[in-house]
């Protein structure tokens, strides 16, 4: 599609929409760009952008899908978070406007000879691509990561000078708006239920996390995930050949691998053409038709993964298999010692585990990155005993699994957020003698109603550290865990996270170190 002189509506102005209105207007697009919002954030961009002469409507009517804004629309190119459902995409829908994401759009304007790596799954993706990303500047690549984590992909893509390589991280909202982008190599870390309010059903949602590897070269997956493997079989295509590389956190055994994606695929078992996985500590390349030495080799210590919690060491030998692959395809090099040197460069992302304070032999950690009930999984698995913090929205989920799986290392729970009450029953239903104390609070009552105050939340986290603090005992941790998203009270999960631990440093009279 030629861009100079079409009209193209631009749906949302948050963190990707301004990137996409510039790149755009840049190329000689007429530009109409539409938000829900009406705060003074959106009401200042938009000054800005009408000053550069783009046409920018706010409000609930600028979304509707009425009012003459997709009149004479060549092309609509909506942010991720925008549901298929959303009256405005429905009606582009209905007239047959062509609907992008910003990551479909970037990728037609990216410079052809650079390389997407692709990361997505329920969890684990942000630290994946901060692992890869390291490796390739390791290896001595200009690499970024872009995507999800929060660097919106066409600023990677059209910055300058070129970077050699993007490390992108792909939400199911973004991969759901991309039609004839191929990476060079995707990798699918697990699928466990998350956004089904968004997406429809599990399987919809798997459907579009399949699509990182739609066309790609290499398609990498996490072995330890029965529902990723089964994913692989659904999306296997005879006439779109790839490599396979499977990635275990535990012993790799080749027959078993094979054996596991035969069944999977039940028809054309796929090829499996790498597998890594972790022997005796060391974690490395254990079978590979990808790679030079038939043997195996290592690529780096377990130590070299921080932290080196199973899961995260599938993360890890995830980033290493992308950016392997691109030295096994001829595309760039990337020596096995770049793996190392780059896992062991790459500090922990902040709200991930995150240790706040340790006061009266009381651990609070912050993990309010665990908006979904598989996160909380993982995160309260590596605590004996814990006063769990959660609540907030829930975005469709069932929290009966992970209550059952959590039960015996529960001392109490604190709850909070619009959800909490789902969370209330299945801990009323499968372990009733937990004490359970509920917070309420202000909240604005979900994200996109145009409300313009957000990170209500803030002052509420002061009882809920309250709350936790009476229920822990010497030995337990607090955990912030809430295995639901924060917009009902916060801007984000990084605010919630903050004023968690801001409570619980105000309530352990400990001062902030930075
Ligand atoms: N809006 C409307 N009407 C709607 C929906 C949104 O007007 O029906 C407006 C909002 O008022 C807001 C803008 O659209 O101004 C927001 O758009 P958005 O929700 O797509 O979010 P962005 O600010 O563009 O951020 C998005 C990702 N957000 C989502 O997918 C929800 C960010 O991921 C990502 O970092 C950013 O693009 C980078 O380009 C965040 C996220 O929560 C971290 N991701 C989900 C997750 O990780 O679980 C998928």
């Amino acid at each position: 599609m030629r861009l100079a002189g079409s009209r193209v509506v631009v749906a949302g102005l948050g963190v990707t929409g301004p990137s996409v209105v510039r790149a755009l207007h840049a190329r000689g697009a007429t530009v109409v760009a539409v938000d829900g919002r009406t705060g003074p954030r959106e009401v200042d961009l938009a000054d800005q952008l009408r000053g550069d002469g783009v046409t920018v409507l706010l409000g609930a009517d600028a979304v509707s899908g009425a009012g003459g804004v997709l009149d004479g629309a060549d092309l609509v190119v909506t942010s991720p978070g925008w549901r298929p459902d959303n009256p405005l995409l429905l009606a582009a829908a209905a007239r047959q406007v062509p609907v992008w994401g910003d990551v479909e759009l970037a990728y037609r304007l990216r410079p052809t000879d650079q390389p997407w790596l692709g990361v997505t799954g329920t969890n684990g993706k942000t630290t994946t691509v901060l692992m890869l990303a390291s490796i390739l500047r390791a290896a001595g690549h200009h690499a970024v990561a872009a995507g999800n984590v929060g660097l919106p992909v066409l600023e990677a893509a059209l910055a300058d000078p070129p970077y050699d390589v993007l490390a992108l991280e792909l939400s199911s909202f973004q991969l759901h708006w991309t039609s004839t982008m191929r990476l060079y190599a995707g990798a699918v870390l697990n699928v466990a239920p998350d956004h089904l309010d968004w997406h429809g059903s599990l399987e919809a949602y798997g459907e579009d996390k399949a699509r990182v590897w739609r066309g790609a070269a290499v398609r990498v997956l996490n072995l330890d995930d029965p529902a990723t493997v089964a994913l692989l079989g659904r999306a296997s295509d005879p006439d779109e050949p790839a490599a396979v590389v499977a990635v275990t956190s535990g012993r790799p055994d080749i027959d078993t691998a094979i054996r596991q994606l035969d069944v999977a695929s039940r028809l054309a078992a796929p090829r499996l053409d790498g597998l890594l996985g972790v022997v005796e500590g060391r974690a490395g390349v254990v079978a590979s038709r990808l790679v030079e030495q038939p043997g195996g080799a290592v690529l780096a210590e377990v130590s070299d993964i921080r932290p080196p919690a199973p899961h995260n060491v599938a993360n890890a030998l995830a980033a290493a298999a992308l950016a392997r692959s691109l030295d096994h395809g001829g595309v760039l090099s990337v020596p096995p010692d770049a793996v190392a040197a780059g896992l062991r460069a790459l500090a922990p992302g902040p709200h991930r585990i995150a240790h706040v304070v340790t006061v009266d032999g009381v651990d609070w950690v912050d993990d309010s990155k665990a908006t979904n009930p598989h996160a909380a999984a993982a995160s309260l698995a590596a605590f004996p005993s814990v006063v769990w913090v959660a609540g907030g929205l829930a975005k469709g989920a069932r929290f009966e699994e992970l209550v059952i799986g959590a039960a015996d290392r529960l001392r109490g729970v604190v709850l909070l957020g619009r959800d909490r009450a789902l969370v209330a029953e299945a801990l009323a239903r499968h372990a009733p003698e937990i004490p359970v104390l509920e917070v309420t609070g202000p909240e604005t009552g979900g994200r996109h109603d145009g409300a313009d105050e957000v990170g209500a939340g803030a002052t509420v986290m002061d009882d809920v550290v309250r709350a936790a603090a009476g229920l822990a005992a010497p030995g337990d941790t607090v955990l912030l865990a809430p295995a639901c998203a924060s917009m009902d009270m916060f801007r984000d999960y990084a605010q919630r996270g903050d004023a968690f631990a801001a409570a619980a440093r105000r309530l352990t009279g400990v001062r902030p170190t930075s």
